[in-house]
């Protein structure tokens, strides 16, 4: 098991789209070990691939209280999105620090593999819902900010490299 580093906004890595995963082997099921491992560490409730440098559709998630109900999404696809639309508060584990609404679908369906290739269709709603179209944006190479105004993302964006130079 390894914490991976996880890529912050904005890095120009954030916005590759990512590729179809089309082995299943034990390199993959290392690789979802690690990004649960850090998505864990690092107290999120999802974290894609892209946000650990590796651009293949795979995603992970938790939005359980207790933090034991993993779900492992590879080529994940969302095949329906409720017309009902709701605007919430989103934070991502790339723009620490910042939090603002988003509106998304209330409710939708996503149809994915697990990492032995064992495809299903999930329904997910509240959270969970939130969380699937945030991570499907992180592999499309979208972040969250991009949906706010672009006076609001020049402000993040400043902030943002600001801190990273103090920390260097
Ligand atoms: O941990 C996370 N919390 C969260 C809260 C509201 C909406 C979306 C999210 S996802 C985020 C983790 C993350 O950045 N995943 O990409
Ligand atoms: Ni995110």
């Amino acid at each position: 098991m390894a914490l991976l580093n996880i890529l912050c906004y904005p890095d120009p890595r954030l916005h590759k789209v990512a590729t179809p995963i089309t082995v299943f082997d034990e390199k993959l099921r290392t690789l979802v070990a690690d990004m649960l491992e850090t998505m864990y560490e690092a107290q999120g409730v999802g974290l894609a691939a892209t946000q650990v440098n590796v651009h293949q559709r795979l995603v992970v998630m938790d939005t359980s209280e207790e933090r034991n109900q993993a779900t492992v999404l590879i080529n994940p696809e969302i095949t329906w999105y409720s017309e009902e639309r709701v605007k919430g508060e989103e934070g991502c584990l790339s723009v620490p620090g910042i939090y603002d609404g988003v509106e998304r679908a209330v409710h939708v369906k996503v149809k994915a593999a697990d990492e032995h290739g064992q495809v299903r269709e999930l329904e997910a709603e509240g959270l969970m819902a939130v969380c699937v179209q945030h991570e499907l944006d992180h592999l499309m190479g979208k972040v969250f900010v991009e949906y706010l105004s672009p006076l609001k993302r020049n402000r993040i964006k400043t902030k943002m490299l600001k801190a990273q130079k103090e920390d260097a």
